[in-house]
């Protein structure tokens, strides 16, 4: 049944990874160029997404998706996760007071976006509502480490998602420093934009 506390379609996969993968995947990640174009450092693979015009368009296309993402990719095909194999991955990184302002993932991507934390806890802060002077209705969510985020339906696409900038959370009635996070959010690309 669905947990009244999160966005319905949302859910969490704690420990979907192993402490020595998170360490082999924290290498492969740092051996690989970063993008500096916005506040927090990307990587992009299989499609580039332009954050400008927010769209993926035909002559976005990377290539496949890198050789350490590939065992990630084919467990997240599990009919209980995306369905089929992602084609898009962007990589994000957050020092301690960085974060991600609110938005809606486009319509571009498909109907499951997954994001796999690694590193550091943080937590992520989820918003419908507001328009027209609408009540916000507001969750927040501890995403621990090595976990596993699920979004599709309701909390794909009707609710934003945010992580605040700041240096630390309140976890567990106390506040927990946030160290460096790094994020795989896999995604998939249908149809890029024309
Ligand atoms: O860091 C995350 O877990 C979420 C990233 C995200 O929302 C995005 O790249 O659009």
């Amino acid at each position: 049944m669905h947990d009244v506390a999160t966005p319905e379609g949302l859910s969490l996969h704690p420990e979907w990874i192993a402490a020595v993968d998170e360490t082999r995947l924290l290498d492969a990640i740092d051996g690989a160029p970063w993008q500096g174009e916005l506040k927090r450092r990307v990587q992009h693979y299989g499609w580039r997404y332009d954050y400008k015009a927010r769209a993926v368009r035909a002559q976005d296309y990377l290539g496949p998706l890198p050789a350490w993402s590939l065992a990630l990719a084919r467990r997240l095909a599990d009919p209980e996760l995306m369905g089929r194999e992602p084609d898009q991955l962007i990589v994000n990184e957050y020092t301690p007071g960085q974060g991600i302002s609110q938005h809606v993932d486009r319509p571009v991507f498909g109907p499951v976006i997954v994001s796999l934390s690694l590193g550091s806890a943080c937590v992520m802060k989820f918003t419908r509502g507001g328009a027209r002077g609408s009540a916000v209705d507001a969750r927040e969510l501890v995403l621990p480490r090595r976990s596993l985020l699920v979004l599709r339906g309701p909390a794909r696409s009707d609710w934003r998602h945010a992580i605040p900038a700041r240096q630390g959370d309140p976890i567990d009635g106390r506040r927990v420093p946030r160290a460096r996070r790094v994020s795989l959010t896999f995604r998939t690309v249908p149809t890029p934009t024309r």
